[in-house]
Protein backbone atom coordinates (compact mmCIF):
# COMPACT_ATOMS: atom_id res chain seq x y z
CA UNK A 1 0.00 0.00 0.00
CA UNK A 2 1.18 3.74 -0.90
CA UNK A 3 1.54 6.19 1.88
CA UNK A 4 -1.19 8.57 1.56
CA UNK A 5 1.51 11.41 1.30
CA UNK A 6 3.34 9.49 -1.01
CA UNK A 7 2.82 11.45 -4.60
CA UNK A 8 3.84 9.89 -8.10
CA UNK A 9 6.50 12.04 -9.98
CA UNK A 10 5.66 12.26 -14.12
CA UNK A 11 8.48 10.55 -15.71
CA UNK A 12 10.70 12.68 -17.96
CA UNK A 13 12.43 11.75 -21.28
CA UNK A 14 14.98 14.17 -22.25
CA UNK A 15 15.93 14.71 -25.54
CA UNK A 16 18.94 16.39 -27.01
CA UNK A 17 21.08 17.16 -30.41
CA UNK A 18 24.90 17.55 -29.86
CA UNK A 19 25.45 20.05 -32.31
CA UNK A 20 29.49 19.64 -33.74
CA UNK A 21 30.25 23.61 -32.07
CA UNK A 22 28.39 22.79 -29.10
CA UNK A 23 30.73 22.31 -25.75
CA UNK A 24 28.37 23.37 -23.64
CA UNK A 25 26.18 19.85 -24.48
CA UNK A 26 26.62 17.95 -21.28
CA UNK A 27 26.22 20.94 -18.93
CA UNK A 28 22.82 21.89 -20.99
CA UNK A 29 21.74 18.65 -20.62
CA UNK A 30 22.69 18.26 -16.97
CA UNK A 31 21.08 21.57 -16.37
CA UNK A 32 18.10 20.06 -17.74
CA UNK A 33 18.12 17.33 -15.96
CA UNK A 34 17.47 19.93 -12.74
CA UNK A 35 15.13 21.98 -14.01
CA UNK A 36 13.00 18.45 -14.85
CA UNK A 37 13.58 17.92 -11.14
CA UNK A 38 12.97 21.52 -10.17
CA UNK A 39 9.41 20.83 -12.13
CA UNK A 40 8.95 18.05 -9.61
CA UNK A 41 9.59 15.18 -12.32
CA UNK A 42 11.71 12.00 -12.36
CA UNK A 43 14.27 12.35 -15.65
CA UNK A 44 14.17 8.56 -15.84
CA UNK A 45 15.78 8.19 -19.68
CA UNK A 46 17.93 10.10 -22.30
CA UNK A 47 17.73 10.34 -25.84
CA UNK A 48 20.61 12.23 -28.04
CA UNK A 49 22.20 12.06 -30.94
CA UNK A 50 25.21 13.69 -32.78
CA UNK A 51 24.13 16.22 -35.47
CA UNK A 52 25.92 18.27 -37.82
CA UNK A 53 22.93 20.31 -38.28
CA UNK A 54 19.18 20.52 -36.54
CA UNK A 55 16.36 18.59 -38.48
CA UNK A 56 14.30 20.93 -39.59
CA UNK A 57 11.06 18.97 -39.37
CA UNK A 58 11.73 17.02 -36.05
CA UNK A 59 14.77 19.26 -34.64
CA UNK A 60 16.07 15.38 -33.71
CA UNK A 61 16.74 12.94 -37.07
CA UNK A 62 13.83 10.91 -37.81
CA UNK A 63 15.15 7.46 -36.66
CA UNK A 64 15.79 8.78 -33.27
CA UNK A 65 12.02 9.88 -33.06
CA UNK A 66 11.42 6.20 -33.43
CA UNK A 67 13.49 5.48 -30.52
CA UNK A 68 12.47 7.95 -28.34
CA UNK A 69 8.65 6.51 -29.45
CA UNK A 70 10.06 3.08 -28.48
CA UNK A 71 11.57 4.20 -25.05
CA UNK A 72 8.34 6.10 -24.13
CA UNK A 73 6.17 2.74 -24.11
CA UNK A 74 9.05 -0.02 -22.51
CA UNK A 75 10.01 3.05 -19.58
CA UNK A 76 6.39 4.59 -18.36
CA UNK A 77 7.35 8.03 -19.60
CA UNK A 78 4.78 10.58 -19.10
CA UNK A 79 6.72 13.29 -20.82
CA UNK A 80 9.35 14.35 -23.64
CA UNK A 81 11.62 17.21 -22.75
CA UNK A 82 13.98 18.63 -25.50
CA UNK A 83 17.08 20.64 -24.75
CA UNK A 84 16.19 23.61 -26.89
CA UNK A 85 13.63 25.84 -28.21
CA UNK A 86 11.53 24.02 -30.85
CA UNK A 87 9.68 25.58 -33.37
CA UNK A 88 5.97 25.49 -34.13
CA UNK A 89 6.35 22.90 -36.88
CA UNK A 90 8.82 20.91 -34.96
CA UNK A 91 6.86 21.08 -32.04
CA UNK A 92 3.30 19.94 -34.07
CA UNK A 93 5.15 16.96 -36.07
CA UNK A 94 6.76 15.37 -33.16
CA UNK A 95 3.20 15.45 -31.22
CA UNK A 96 2.07 13.44 -33.73
CA UNK A 97 4.60 11.32 -33.49
CA UNK A 98 5.27 10.77 -29.85
CA UNK A 99 2.09 9.90 -27.96
CA UNK A 100 2.49 11.49 -24.27
CA UNK A 101 3.20 15.53 -24.44
CA UNK A 102 6.16 16.94 -26.00
CA UNK A 103 7.55 20.01 -24.39
CA UNK A 104 10.94 21.80 -24.70
CA UNK A 105 13.46 24.00 -22.31
CA UNK A 106 11.52 27.21 -22.80
CA UNK A 107 8.11 25.60 -21.95
CA UNK A 108 10.22 23.85 -18.93
CA UNK A 109 11.23 26.87 -17.73
CA UNK A 110 7.87 28.86 -18.33
CA UNK A 111 6.35 25.85 -16.56
CA UNK A 112 8.63 26.45 -13.35
CA UNK A 113 7.94 29.91 -12.95
CA UNK A 114 4.21 29.37 -13.41
CA UNK A 115 4.56 26.76 -10.53
CA UNK A 116 6.50 29.12 -8.11
CA UNK A 117 4.96 32.58 -8.82
CA UNK A 118 3.92 33.54 -5.53
CA UNK A 119 2.81 37.26 -6.03
CA UNK A 120 0.09 38.55 -8.20
CA UNK A 121 2.80 40.71 -10.22
CA UNK A 122 4.82 37.87 -10.62
CA UNK A 123 1.28 35.32 -11.91
CA UNK A 124 0.49 37.51 -14.33
CA UNK A 125 4.36 38.14 -15.66
CA UNK A 126 4.43 34.76 -16.33
CA UNK A 127 1.24 33.95 -17.36
CA UNK A 128 1.94 36.93 -19.97
CA UNK A 129 5.16 35.15 -21.31
CA UNK A 130 3.76 31.80 -21.54
CA UNK A 131 0.85 32.78 -23.87
CA UNK A 132 3.42 34.43 -25.81
CA UNK A 133 5.22 31.27 -26.10
CA UNK A 134 1.91 29.38 -26.94
CA UNK A 135 0.31 31.90 -29.66
CA UNK A 136 2.51 30.14 -32.47
CA UNK A 137 2.46 26.57 -31.35
CA UNK A 138 -1.80 26.57 -30.75
CA UNK A 139 -1.42 23.22 -33.04
CA UNK A 140 1.02 21.59 -31.52
CA UNK A 141 0.49 22.41 -28.18
CA UNK A 142 -3.48 21.52 -28.84
CA UNK A 143 -2.47 18.04 -29.37
CA UNK A 144 -0.40 17.93 -26.43
CA UNK A 145 -2.71 18.85 -24.36
CA UNK A 146 -5.34 16.77 -25.30
CA UNK A 147 -2.79 13.83 -24.28
CA UNK A 148 -2.88 15.51 -20.97
CA UNK A 149 -6.45 14.54 -20.98
CA UNK A 150 -8.85 17.14 -18.68
CA UNK A 151 -5.91 20.36 -19.42
CA UNK A 152 -7.82 22.86 -18.65
CA UNK A 153 -8.70 26.03 -20.66
CA UNK A 154 -10.63 25.61 -23.97
CA UNK A 155 -7.02 24.14 -25.54
CA UNK A 156 -7.88 20.84 -24.67
CA UNK A 157 -11.90 20.78 -26.41
CA UNK A 158 -10.63 18.71 -29.39
CA UNK A 159 -13.08 18.60 -32.35
CA UNK A 160 -13.24 21.53 -35.28
CA UNK A 161 -9.53 21.87 -35.44
CA UNK A 162 -8.11 24.91 -37.68
CA UNK A 163 -12.04 26.64 -36.21
CA UNK A 164 -11.22 26.27 -32.75
CA UNK A 165 -7.67 27.36 -32.94
CA UNK A 166 -8.37 30.67 -34.73
CA UNK A 167 -11.21 31.18 -31.64
CA UNK A 168 -8.34 30.25 -28.96
CA UNK A 169 -5.47 32.46 -30.91
CA UNK A 170 -7.71 35.44 -30.65
CA UNK A 171 -8.55 34.82 -27.11
CA UNK A 172 -5.31 34.61 -26.67
CA UNK A 173 -4.28 37.52 -27.97
CA UNK A 174 -6.92 39.57 -26.01
CA UNK A 175 -6.29 37.98 -23.06
CA UNK A 176 -2.29 38.84 -23.88
CA UNK A 177 -3.50 42.55 -23.99
CA UNK A 178 -5.26 42.70 -20.84
CA UNK A 179 -2.47 41.69 -19.02
CA UNK A 180 -0.12 44.09 -20.34
CA UNK A 181 -2.59 46.72 -19.51
CA UNK A 182 -2.81 45.24 -16.16
CA UNK A 183 1.04 44.66 -15.73
CA UNK A 184 1.91 48.74 -16.94
CA UNK A 185 -0.42 49.96 -14.23
CA UNK A 186 1.26 48.25 -11.30
CA UNK A 187 4.80 49.35 -13.17
CA UNK A 188 3.48 52.42 -12.51
CA UNK A 189 2.63 51.72 -8.87
CA UNK A 190 5.90 49.90 -8.31
CA UNK A 191 7.60 53.16 -10.05
CA UNK A 192 5.99 55.09 -7.18
CA UNK A 193 6.73 53.30 -4.51
CA UNK A 194 10.55 52.87 -5.96
CA UNK A 195 10.71 56.59 -5.94
CA UNK A 196 9.33 57.32 -2.26
CA UNK A 197 11.95 54.83 -1.47
CA UNK A 198 15.06 55.99 -2.90
CA UNK A 199 13.94 60.20 -1.78
CA UNK A 200 15.27 58.20 1.23
CA UNK A 201 18.86 58.38 1.00
CA UNK A 202 19.47 54.93 1.61
CA UNK A 203 21.50 53.31 -1.49
CA UNK A 204 20.59 50.46 -3.25
CA UNK A 205 22.42 47.32 -3.63
CA UNK A 206 20.93 44.40 -5.95
CA UNK A 207 21.96 40.73 -5.47
CA UNK A 208 22.08 39.18 -9.07
CA UNK A 209 23.39 35.90 -10.45
CA UNK A 210 23.00 32.69 -11.73
CA UNK A 211 20.13 30.64 -10.31
CA UNK A 212 21.02 28.32 -7.13
CA UNK A 213 24.35 30.92 -6.90
CA UNK A 214 23.11 31.76 -3.18
CA UNK A 215 21.36 34.92 -3.29
CA UNK A 216 18.50 34.50 -0.87
CA UNK A 217 21.16 33.12 1.37
CA UNK A 218 23.33 35.71 1.68
CA UNK A 219 20.00 38.06 1.83
CA UNK A 220 18.77 36.05 4.95
CA UNK A 221 22.43 36.35 6.45
CA UNK A 222 22.25 39.79 6.49
CA UNK A 223 18.87 40.33 7.54
CA UNK A 224 19.61 37.74 10.40
CA UNK A 225 22.63 39.85 11.56
CA UNK A 226 20.76 43.30 11.03
CA UNK A 227 17.28 42.29 12.26
CA UNK A 228 17.36 38.78 13.58
CA UNK A 229 13.72 38.96 12.56
CA UNK A 230 12.52 35.41 10.87
CA UNK A 231 9.62 36.66 9.07
CA UNK A 232 11.84 39.07 6.95
CA UNK A 233 13.61 36.01 5.76
CA UNK A 234 12.88 34.82 2.25
CA UNK A 235 13.25 31.13 0.80
CA UNK A 236 17.02 29.56 0.30
CA UNK A 237 17.16 26.02 -0.77
CA UNK A 238 18.50 23.79 -3.38
CA UNK A 239 16.44 24.16 -6.54
CA UNK A 240 16.75 26.07 -9.65
CA UNK A 241 14.41 29.23 -9.17
CA UNK A 242 13.61 28.77 -6.03
CA UNK A 243 12.77 32.75 -5.96
CA UNK A 244 10.24 34.19 -8.26
CA UNK A 245 9.28 37.50 -6.74
CA UNK A 246 11.72 40.84 -5.58
CA UNK A 247 11.75 41.66 -2.14
CA UNK A 248 13.55 44.11 -1.18
CA UNK A 249 14.98 44.57 2.60
CA UNK A 250 16.51 47.59 4.87
CA UNK A 251 19.81 46.30 6.50
CA UNK A 252 20.84 47.77 9.24
CA UNK A 253 23.83 46.61 10.75
CA UNK A 254 26.28 47.86 13.61
CA UNK A 255 29.62 49.46 12.55
CA UNK A 256 28.13 50.38 8.67
CA UNK A 257 25.21 52.54 7.26
CA UNK A 258 21.88 51.59 6.39
CA UNK A 259 21.36 50.39 2.74
CA UNK A 260 18.71 48.93 0.51
CA UNK A 261 18.88 45.23 -0.42
CA UNK A 262 17.20 43.54 -3.05
CA UNK A 263 16.72 39.32 -4.39
CA UNK A 264 15.25 38.61 -7.38
CA UNK A 265 14.74 35.93 -9.44
CA UNK A 266 17.93 34.18 -10.54
CA UNK A 267 19.43 33.74 -14.41
CA UNK A 268 20.09 30.69 -16.48
CA UNK A 269 21.66 30.31 -20.02
CA UNK A 270 18.57 30.46 -22.45
CA UNK A 271 16.33 32.33 -20.33
CA UNK A 272 13.21 32.55 -22.50
CA UNK A 273 12.91 36.08 -24.50
CA UNK A 274 9.54 36.46 -23.20
CA UNK A 275 10.14 35.92 -19.54
CA UNK A 276 12.91 38.48 -19.34
CA UNK A 277 10.94 41.19 -20.92
CA UNK A 278 7.39 40.10 -18.84
CA UNK A 279 9.56 40.45 -15.40
CA UNK A 280 11.45 43.62 -17.06
CA UNK A 281 9.49 45.48 -14.20
CA UNK A 282 10.74 43.69 -11.57
CA UNK A 283 14.16 43.19 -12.58
CA UNK A 284 14.03 46.94 -11.85
CA UNK A 285 15.19 46.89 -8.85
CA UNK A 286 18.30 45.75 -10.56
CA UNK A 287 18.36 48.40 -13.09
CA UNK A 288 18.14 51.10 -10.37
CA UNK A 289 20.38 50.05 -8.23
CA UNK A 290 23.93 51.85 -7.20
CA UNK A 291 25.64 48.42 -6.47
CA UNK A 292 24.87 44.82 -8.14
CA UNK A 293 26.49 42.12 -6.05
CA UNK A 294 26.60 39.92 -8.25
CA UNK A 295 27.03 36.26 -6.52
CA UNK A 296 28.66 33.23 -8.04
CA UNK A 297 28.81 29.37 -6.83
CA UNK A 298 32.29 29.28 -7.05
CA UNK A 299 32.22 25.74 -6.03
CA UNK A 300 30.29 24.77 -9.67
CA UNK A 301 33.26 24.10 -12.10
CA UNK A 302 31.03 26.02 -14.89
CA UNK A 303 31.27 29.13 -12.67
CA UNK A 304 32.78 30.95 -15.55
CA UNK A 305 30.00 30.44 -18.17
CA UNK A 306 27.37 31.24 -14.96
CA UNK A 307 28.79 34.58 -15.14
CA UNK A 308 29.42 35.45 -18.79
CA UNK A 309 25.33 34.34 -18.94
CA UNK A 310 24.09 36.76 -16.32
CA UNK A 311 26.56 39.59 -17.56
CA UNK A 312 25.02 39.16 -20.97
CA UNK A 313 21.78 39.48 -19.11
CA UNK A 314 22.33 42.48 -17.16
CA UNK A 315 23.22 44.08 -19.86
CA UNK A 316 19.95 43.19 -21.44
CA UNK A 317 18.10 44.43 -19.00
CA UNK A 318 20.13 47.58 -19.41
CA UNK A 319 22.41 47.26 -15.88
CA UNK A 320 25.77 46.70 -18.01
CA UNK A 321 27.10 49.98 -16.41
CA UNK A 322 26.43 49.84 -12.80
CA UNK A 323 29.47 49.03 -10.43
CA UNK A 324 29.53 45.26 -9.09
CA UNK A 325 30.95 42.91 -6.71
CA UNK A 326 31.86 39.83 -7.25
CA UNK A 327 30.81 37.72 -4.69
CA UNK A 328 32.37 34.22 -5.26
CA UNK A 329 30.16 32.05 -2.65
CA UNK A 330 30.20 28.71 -1.73
CA UNK A 331 34.09 29.08 -1.47
CA UNK A 332 33.70 27.16 1.82
CA UNK A 333 33.07 23.94 -0.40
CA UNK A 334 36.22 24.63 -2.38
CA UNK A 335 38.87 26.46 -0.48
CA UNK A 336 40.43 25.82 2.47
CA UNK A 337 38.98 27.96 5.55
CA UNK A 338 41.59 28.99 6.85
CA UNK A 339 42.18 31.01 3.56
CA UNK A 340 38.87 32.36 3.73
CA UNK A 341 37.69 35.05 2.86
CA UNK A 342 40.06 36.37 -0.54
CA UNK A 343 39.45 39.93 -1.52
CA UNK A 344 41.46 40.59 -4.78
CA UNK A 345 40.15 43.94 -6.53
CA UNK A 346 36.14 43.65 -6.86
CA UNK A 347 35.74 39.83 -5.84
CA UNK A 348 35.75 38.44 -2.51
CA UNK A 349 35.85 34.38 -1.90
CA UNK A 350 33.66 33.28 0.73
CA UNK A 351 30.49 31.59 2.27
CA UNK A 352 27.13 33.53 2.83
CA UNK A 353 25.80 29.90 4.54
CA UNK A 354 28.63 29.89 6.87
CA UNK A 355 28.27 33.59 7.37
CA UNK A 356 32.30 33.89 6.30
CA UNK A 357 33.07 37.01 5.20
CA UNK A 358 30.18 39.21 5.94
CA UNK A 359 32.00 42.23 7.56
CA UNK A 360 35.01 42.24 4.69
CA UNK A 361 31.89 42.16 1.92
CA UNK A 362 30.45 45.15 4.09
CA UNK A 363 33.35 47.15 4.11
CA UNK A 364 33.78 46.84 0.04
CA UNK A 365 30.22 47.46 -0.53
CA UNK A 366 30.62 50.96 1.59
CA UNK A 367 33.87 51.90 -0.24
CA UNK A 368 31.22 51.80 -3.39
CA UNK A 369 28.22 52.64 -1.82
CA UNK A 370 29.24 55.97 -0.06
CA UNK A 371 31.82 57.14 -2.45
CA UNK A 372 30.53 60.31 -2.94
CA UNK A 373 30.63 61.01 1.38
CA UNK A 374 32.36 63.84 2.77
CA UNK A 375 33.91 64.43 6.05
CA UNK A 376 31.62 66.83 8.10
CA UNK A 377 30.90 67.65 12.19
CA UNK A 378 27.69 68.82 13.50
CA UNK A 379 26.57 69.88 17.53
CA UNK A 380 23.26 68.96 17.67
CA UNK A 381 21.00 70.00 20.60
CA UNK A 382 20.16 67.61 22.75
CA UNK A 383 16.34 68.37 21.65
CA UNK A 384 16.94 67.31 17.88
CA UNK A 385 17.50 63.87 18.91
CA UNK A 386 16.09 62.88 15.47
CA UNK A 387 18.82 64.51 13.89
CA UNK A 388 21.30 62.30 15.71
CA UNK A 389 19.28 59.31 14.94
CA UNK A 390 18.87 60.41 11.18
CA UNK A 391 22.84 60.61 11.19
CA UNK A 392 23.26 57.27 13.12
CA UNK A 393 21.99 55.42 10.53
CA UNK A 394 22.62 57.31 7.05
CA UNK A 395 26.28 58.62 7.88
CA UNK A 396 29.36 56.91 8.97
CA UNK A 397 29.48 58.06 12.69
CA UNK A 398 33.56 58.37 13.01
CA UNK A 399 33.25 59.81 16.74
CA UNK A 400 30.36 60.88 19.36
CA UNK A 401 31.01 63.30 22.01
CA UNK A 402 28.59 64.06 24.88
CA UNK A 403 29.39 68.11 25.33
CA UNK A 404 26.90 70.81 27.43
CA UNK A 405 24.97 72.10 24.85
CA UNK A 406 24.47 68.91 22.62
CA UNK A 407 26.10 65.70 20.85
CA UNK A 408 29.38 66.48 18.59
CA UNK A 409 29.54 64.17 15.83
CA UNK A 410 32.18 64.10 13.61
CA UNK A 411 30.83 61.66 10.28
CA UNK A 412 31.14 61.12 7.08
CA UNK A 413 28.10 62.14 5.40
CA UNK A 414 26.34 62.37 1.83
CA UNK A 415 26.39 65.97 0.25
CA UNK A 416 22.84 66.25 0.35
CA UNK A 417 22.49 65.34 4.44
CA UNK A 418 25.37 68.07 5.25
CA UNK A 419 23.12 70.86 3.31
CA UNK A 420 20.28 69.78 4.81
CA UNK A 421 21.44 69.79 8.54
CA UNK A 422 24.19 72.72 7.49
CA UNK A 423 22.89 75.21 11.14
CA UNK A 424 24.45 72.41 12.83
CA UNK A 425 27.93 72.27 10.78
CA UNK A 426 30.62 73.08 13.36
CA UNK A 427 33.84 72.21 10.49
N1 LIG B 1 28.19 25.20 0.74
C1 LIG B 1 27.51 26.32 0.59
N2 LIG B 1 26.23 26.29 0.17
C2 LIG B 1 25.57 27.45 0.01
C3 LIG B 1 26.19 28.71 0.28
N3 LIG B 1 25.30 29.69 0.01
C4 LIG B 1 24.16 29.07 -0.40
N4 LIG B 1 24.31 27.72 -0.39
C5 LIG B 1 23.29 26.72 -0.76
O1 LIG B 1 22.94 26.86 -2.13
C6 LIG B 1 21.55 26.57 -2.33
C7 LIG B 1 20.87 27.69 -3.08
O2 LIG B 1 20.81 28.82 -2.29
P1 LIG B 1 19.78 30.02 -2.54
O3 LIG B 1 20.16 31.11 -1.59
O4 LIG B 1 18.39 29.53 -2.54
O5 LIG B 1 20.19 30.42 -4.04
P2 LIG B 1 19.57 31.57 -4.97
O6 LIG B 1 20.71 32.22 -5.68
O7 LIG B 1 18.67 32.45 -4.17
O8 LIG B 1 18.74 30.66 -5.99
P3 LIG B 1 17.40 30.98 -6.84
O9 LIG B 1 16.47 31.79 -6.00
O10 LIG B 1 16.87 29.62 -7.13
O11 LIG B 1 17.84 31.69 -8.06
C8 LIG B 1 20.97 26.32 -0.94
O12 LIG B 1 20.89 24.93 -0.73
C9 LIG B 1 21.99 26.96 -0.01
O13 LIG B 1 22.03 26.36 1.26
C10 LIG B 1 27.55 28.71 0.74
O14 LIG B 1 28.16 29.74 1.01
N5 LIG B 1 28.15 27.49 0.86
MG1 LIG C 1 16.72 32.83 -4.31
Amino acid sequence: MKQQNETIRPRALLAGVHLNENNDFEVSMKELHNLVKACDMDPVARVDQNLSCINAAYYIGSGKVGEIREAVETLYVDYVIFNDTLSPSQLKNLQREIDVPVWDRTYLILEIFSRRARTKEAKMQVESARLQYMLPRLMGLRDSLGRQGGASGSLSNKGSGEKQIELDRRKIEGRISELRRELERMEQEREVQRRKRTQGTYPQAALVGYTNAGKSTLLNKLVELSSGKEEKMVMAKDMLFATLDTTVRKISLSGSQDFLLSDTVGFISRLPHSLVKAFRSTLDEIRYADLLLHVVDFSDEHYKEQIEVTEETLKELGAGDIPRIYIMNKADSVMEEETLPKISDNRIYMSAKYGIGIPELLRMMEKILFSDYQEAQFLIPYENGNVVYYLNSRAIVHSREFQENGVCLTVSCREGDREKYKQYLTR
